[in-house]
């Protein structure tokens, strides 16, 4: 891996300043917790960061406080084949240490130190829960999350992953297409697009009552066919396990085309609707969030750059690198986006 290069302030957004620079503290946190020798050594076991590339990510239980698996989780199908068609060759993967300590999940946390959920996850048992797939469909249904997740065959794959907030990781997903559970349910012609809405549980997720100003639960939406492409995705696992609580336990989207918001965490609702559905952050700032949020270079935030990314490989191993249209992904989505700008504009969508 190259060198560590930690980017200038400018690249990090104002108001994001103070959670970043909690982060880049960190280190020196993790090491007295104990945590800096996993990092290092998981990474010597990671396809893609060694010469012999292994076909599943091995199993790595990070005994450690890092470890908010929640004790219900199904176990069985972990961990999953890798599907190497999917593979990131120009990227190390990020290590879990980095992917379960540098969080986005504001059911927890709203202010101070943005990024440091885990701690704050202790009261919430994502077991037992249950998903309701409705709307319009032929065969609506509810079902256990873990008989869901027993059901379905699970495989491993790579992702890119970027937040709108230009950082960036490689992660190893397991779970299974969204369009499966599409499948199933049938939906009818009428049916334009789906709408997610997350779990909503105030008295074991702090930041939903000390941010009741926003309008929870948290709530998604993708038009039809960016849910069926088969790059869309419903993690249940990271790194061979199950999912952390702080990383959306116990099933979340991945969508790895668009920003981070796009994938809602801890899905309990999927809709099928005949308009496009509104979404949490577009309804919160309509200037700078919009509907598709594909991943594109030429559309900058309002106020920053999205040319550039700040690439997570370790809790202090941060590189720049450039952003790729579609995140890398044009081969799979580009088809979808006939009108995706390719020119630099102001125009938010
Ligand atoms: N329910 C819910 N889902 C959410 C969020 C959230 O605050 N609540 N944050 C989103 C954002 S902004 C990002 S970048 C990703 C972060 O996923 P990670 O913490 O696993 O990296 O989750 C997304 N899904
Ligand atoms: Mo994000």
């Amino acid at each position: 891996m190259a060198a560590i290069h930690i980017p200038p302030g400018w690249r990090i957004p104002e108001s994001r300043a103070t959670s970043e620079s909690a982060y880049q503290n960190r280190r020196a946190f993790l090491k007295k917790m104990g945590l800096g020798t996993i990092a290092v050594a998981s990474a010597a076991h990671f396809p893609g960061c060694g010469p012999k590339a292994a076909h599943t990510t091995p199993t790595l239980l990070p005994d450690g406080p890092l470890d908010t698996i929640p004790k219900l989780a199904p176990r069985e199908g972990y961990p999953a084949m890798r599907s190497r068609s999917f593979d990131v060759p120009e990227r190390p993967i990020t290590t879990y240490v980095a992917a379960a300590s540098y969080n986005n999940f504001y059911e927890f946390i709203f202010d101070g130190d943005l990024k440091n959920v885990w701690p704050l996850t202790g009261a919430y048992e994502p077991f037992p829960m249950t998903i309701a797939v409705k709307g319009l469909v032929e065969k609506p249904f509810t079902l256990d999350v873990a008989d869901l997740i027993r059901e379905m065959d699970l495989e491993e794959r790579l992702y890119r992953f970027r937040c709108v907030e230009a950082w960036s990781m490689t992660i190893p997903w397991t779970g299974f297409p969204l369009r499966r559970l599409i499948e199933r349910c049938k939906p009818l012609s009428s049916a334009t697009h789906v709408r997610f809405v997350s779990v909503n549980r105030p008295k074991q997720m702090p930041g939903i009552t000390k941010g009741h100003w926003y309008p929870w639960p948290y709530y998604e939406g993708l038009r039809m066919a960016e849910a069926t492409n088969n790059l869309a995705f419903v993690a249940t696992g990271m790194y061979g396990n199950p999912l952390p609580k702080q990383n959306g336990s116990p099933l979340r989207l991945v969508l790895p085309w668009k920003y981070g918001y796009k994938g809602p965490k801890a899905v309990v609702e999927i809709e099928f609707v005949d308009r496009q559905p509104p979404t949490f952050w577009n309804d919160l700032q309509v200037k700078e969030y919009g509907f598709l949020s594909n991943v594109n270079p030429n559309i900058p935030h309002v106020r920053w750059t999205q040319a550039k990314e700040r690439f997570i490989s370790d809790v202090d191993t941060i590189e720049e690198r450039p952003t790729a249209l579609f995140n890398g992904y044009s081969t799979w989505v580009g088809s979808l986006y006939p009108d995706e700008p390719t020119e630099f504009t102001r125009m938010v969508r």
